[in-house]
Order: C-alpha cells, then sequence, then structure tokens
C-alpha cells in the first residue's frame, strides 16, 4: 500500500447533524431546524406558516409560497434539533475518534451559533467559546481539526428577510462569520473548507426535476437561480479564502464538492458527449472557479441554454475570484450514476439517486451505487485536472445496524464497503494523484441530511436514538471501530 506518511486519517460531522442543542447556548435556528424528518421513498419537509397563518409544509426542493414564514410545529418533529447531541457530548466523542488514531477531525461550525440571526456585527460569545473548547480538546489528543464554515445552515433570519443566498447581501454577512472563524480559532485551525457541496446547486436539478416535474420554463428558473445563488457563494468563498491567507499564511484553505460522478450509459458518441456535458455543468462549473480563478468557456453555452446571460456579475466579482484560489480541492464520494440520450429501462430510484441503474453496480438500501473503482477514476480525472493536493472528506455507508443483545454490533457490510475504497485511493496515489487525507463520513452516527432519519447509520460508533427521537444518546463502538483503528494504526497497510 502507498499511503504517505502524515496521511490525514479521520472522519468527518456537520454541525446540523450532530450538534442538537438547536436552541441553547444563544444559537439562533437555522432552516435545518424546520425540516421534518423523512425516509427512503418520503421526502424531508420544511415548515412554514402561510399568509393567513394557517399551518403548511412543502417538500424540502420546493420553494416557500408566497407570504408564508418558516415555522417550527409542535406537532412534528425535527431530528436536528437534538441531533445526537454532540454540543454536549463533544468530550467524549473525542476521546472516542482519539481511541481509533484520528489524525483529523472534519466538523463544521454553526453560523447562527456564531451569529445567531447573521446580520450581528460582533459574534454570540458563548457559540465562539464551545468551539474553542471543542478545537481545544481535538488538540489535547493531537487531532488536526478541519473546518466546514457552511454546511448546508444558514440562519434562517437570513433566508426568511433577506431571501437567502438570492441576495448579495449575504456575501458580506458570511465574509463577516467567516472573518471570525479565521480570527478566533487562529493557531487552533488551519484546515479549513469554505462551503460544503456547494455544486449541488446545479448537480441536484435533474433529480429535483424528477421529483417536481417541471415546465421548461420552472427548470430554467431554477437554474438561474442556482447560478445567481451560486456566484454570491463563489465570490463569498474566493473573498474568504484571501481573508484567511491574510490572518494566517499556514492556513490551507479549500473548496467541497460532491462527485456526481457520471458514466456514459452505452458508446453512442451523443452519450459521451451528454456525460462531459453533465460533469462540466455539475463538478467543473464550480471547481473550474474554485481553482482555476474564473468560469471556463463551456460556462457560457449553461448560461445561455437556460437565458442565465445577464446574472448580477461584476468586474470586481471577477477580480474576488481571481484572487481567491483554493489550496486543496475536496470531495465527497459516495456512488457514481449513468447518463445517456436513451430510454432507460431500469432507473436507480431510491433517495438522491436518479437516471439509469448501472447493472454493473451492487446498490444500497437507500438507492445508492456501491463503486470504489469510481472513487479512483474521479481522483484520477479530478487531480488530472487540477494539480492541487485532494482530500476526500466525506465517504461511507448508510446502514441499517442492528444491536445484538449484548450490546454488540456487527456491520461487517460496512467494513466491506471501505476496504475498496481505500485500496481505490491507493491505486489513485500509486497512479500520481496527491492525496492528503480521508475522513469517512458520519464517523459517529449522525442525522442523515437527505432523509432525516437516525436510521441510516454511517458511523463506526453507535448513538442509541431513533428516528422519534427516543433513545439514551449513549455512544457504543461497532466491529468497524475496531477495524479502522487497525487500519490507521498501519497507515492503510492492514485492511483485514
Ligand atoms: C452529503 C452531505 C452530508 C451527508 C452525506 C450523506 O451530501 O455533505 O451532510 O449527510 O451527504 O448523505 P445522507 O445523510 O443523505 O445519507
Amino acid at each position: 500500500m502507498s499511503f504517505p506518511q502524515g496521511f490525514l486519517w479521520g472522519g468527518a460531522t456537520a454541525a446540523n447533524q450532530v450538534e442538537g442543542a438547536w436552541n441553547e447556548g444563544g444559537r439562533g435556528p437555522a432552516k435545518t431546524d424546520v425540516t421534518t424528518g423523512g425516509t427512503v421513498s418520503e421526502p424531508r419537509y420544511i415548515t412554514y406558516l402561510d399568509k393567513d397563518g394557517k399551518p403548511g409544509k412543502i417538500n424540502q426542493f420546493e420553494r416557500l409560497p408566497e407570504g408564508a414564514r418558516y415555522y417550527v410545529n409542535p406537532d412534528y418533529y425535527y431530528p436536528n434539533h437534538k441531533a445526537v447531541d454532540q454540543y454536549h457530548h463533544y468530550k467524549e466523542d473525542i476521546a472516542l475518534f482519539a481511541e481509533m488514531g484520528y489524525k483529523v477531525y472534519r466538523m463544521s461550525i454553526s453560523w447562527s451559533r456564531l451569529f445567531p440571526k447573521g446580520i450581528e456585527k460582533t459574534p454570540n460569545e458563548e457559540g465562539v467559546e464551545h468551539y474553542r473548547k471543542v478545537f481545544q480538546e481535538l488538540r489535547k489528543y493531537d487531532i488536526e481539526p478541519l473546518v466546514t464554515i457552511w454546511h448546508f445552515d444558514t440562519p434562517l433570519y437570513l433566508e426568511q428577510e433577506l431571501g437567502g443566498w438570492q441576495n448579495r447581501e449575504l456575501i458580506d454577512h458570511y465574509v463577516r462569520f467567516a472573518t471570525t472563524c479565521f480570527t478566533e480559532y487562529k493557531g487552533l485551525v488551519k484546515y479549513w473548507l469554505t462551503f460544503n457541496e456547494i455544486n449541488n446547486e446545479c448537480a441536484f436539478i435533474d433529480m429535483v426535476n424528477e421529483m417536481l416535474h417541471m415546465t421548461k420554463e420552472e427548470e430554467d428558473a431554477r437554474y438561474r437561480e442556482a447560478y445567481q445563488l451560486l456566484h454570491y457563494q463563489l465570490v463569498a468563498s474566493a473573498k474568504a479564502v484571501q481573508i484567511g491567507h491574510a490572518i494566517d499564511s499556514e492556513n490551507m484553505i479549500g473548496c467541497m464538492l460532491s462527485t456526481a460522478c457520471a458514466y456514459p450509459m452505452t458508446c453512442d458518441p451523443a452519450d459521451i458527449l451528454k456525460t462531459e456535458h453533465s460533469w462540466e455543468n455539475a463538478i467543473f462549473y464550480c471547481g473550474d472557479v474554485h481553482v482555476f480563478g474564473g468560469y471556463s468557456p463551456f460556462v457560457q453555452r449553461l448560461w445561455r441554454e437556460h437565458g442565465c446571460e445577464d446574472l448580477d456579475i461584476t468586474e470586481e466579482d471577477l477580480a474576488e475570484l481571481a484572487a481567491g484560489t483554493v489550496d486543496m480541492y475536496t470531495f465527497s464520494y459516495y456512488s457514481s450514476g449513468v447518463v445517456t440520450t436513451h430510454d432507460v429501462t431500469e432507473k436507480a430510484g431510491g433517495n438522491m439517486s436518479t437516471g439509469a441503474k448501472n447493472p454493473y453496480l451492487q446498490y444500497s438500501d437507500w438507492g445508492w451505487s456501491l463503486d470504489p473503482t469510481g472513487m479512483q477514476y474521479f481522483l484520477e480525472k479530478i487531480y488530472d485536472r487540477y494539480r492541487i493536493p485532494l482530500m476526500i472528506v466525506e465517504n461511507g455507508l448508510g446502514a441499517y445496524d442492528t444491536v445484538e443483545e449484548d450490546g454488540s454490533i456487527h456491520d461487517q457490510y460496512r467494513i466491506d464497503y471501505y476496504r475498496p475504497h481505500i485500496q481505490a485511493m491507493s491505486r489513485a496515489i500509486e497512479n500520481g494523484v496527491d492525496l492528503i487525507g480521508y475522513t469517512t463520513w458520519g464517523c459517529i452516527d449522525v442525522v442523515s441530511a437527505g432523509t432525516g432519519e437516525m436510521r441510516k447509520r454511517y458511523g463506526f460508533i453507535y448513538v442509541d436514538m431513533d428516528d422519534e427521537g427516543k433513545g439514551s444518546m449513549a455512544r457504543s463502538r461497532k466491529d468497524s471501530f475496531f477495524w479502522y483503528k487497525k487500519v490507521i494504526a498501519s497507515n492503510g497497510e492492514d485492511l483485514d
């Protein structure tokens, strides 16, 4: 095996999916706090009061009706409110990560814990101190924090009152938040990611389309929103990168994208071209701006196709993008998809999974393809394009776990998922890829982002909490915990 010395092995979570304590410590609400739980077939809903004060709900991908206000409805359970209560359990969790031998822990800072509404000029001290204690605890065990500044949790106030990321003003609010993070945690944190899975906005439109059956006009409107919002986020990211470097030249700041790794279904040239274009829209659109510092030529075609040539993009913005390129490219990798211009007989299905089914792959209980070779393919393709250090900051298997009578959890399926993925990383490294780290997703069980479930478990550490919010929150070690500990101790040599 070929993992370099100092390879950053670890695990990853996000504040809204682990912390809980949604209204403690001066924290304000985020959109995830008005989002209900769902299942593999039932969507998560966002709850609101309509303009006449009547409660209602929409699929999380739909837009709020005119005049409606986000609302925490007492008739529903909101899984992110409690999550797995890491806010109160962080010492215990970090001790378990240390026991596994983690070199790095990827986590995010809840924006509304630092800026409850998002508009405040100075941060909520209690929030600032909370994360300081978490970082100090990690340092105690020589675990390097890798911090995502934004992980799907814009303060609700900014969403409700300012229209969220459709509003240019959000750039300044985000930059203030990011600057606070860089300043307060200087010397404690040096690895940063500006936006989690920033590309989901355009990568998910086909999936949303399958779900909501949009007309061409609705689809174009969706693209316009996505491209405008992305532009503001990309500018915010570029500004944050520059500020982060100015505050501490040691800072290593990365982008973070989801991997819509698509294959053509056939060797029909039309399928090949469509696949290439899907990579452009779903991955290179954002990746190129982050790494190269500007929009690539194909973007003009995309804007034209969706009638978006008049987006709000200024010369100053373009200068910011050019000056704020990232130091590393990080990404989540779970599965791959299939693209075709032909009729599809068998669809992939499941949550967040669309397009044709790949007959060469197995699928998880949530309909995600299991494709370690795709991870090698993606690593090599991305490194070939960008030639900067890469890190895989999410990879894992959402699965049902069974707790035996003696409390043990035999999750051999999780080990069987990870082993070939780690071998795939190793092959990519042998092929010249500069891969510097690997943080598995949900190193501890977390609330699923896509379905809001607890039963879709990813962790090496089990948390006694169910989908209705019942459970003791007790932590226990699954079989995979001991396995991953061995993997780290042997720097990826011992995968048995
Ligand atoms: C990514 C998110 C994570 C995480 C993961 C698994 O999109 O960055 O927050 O949740 O996917 O997805 P899910 O929770 O839907 O299984």
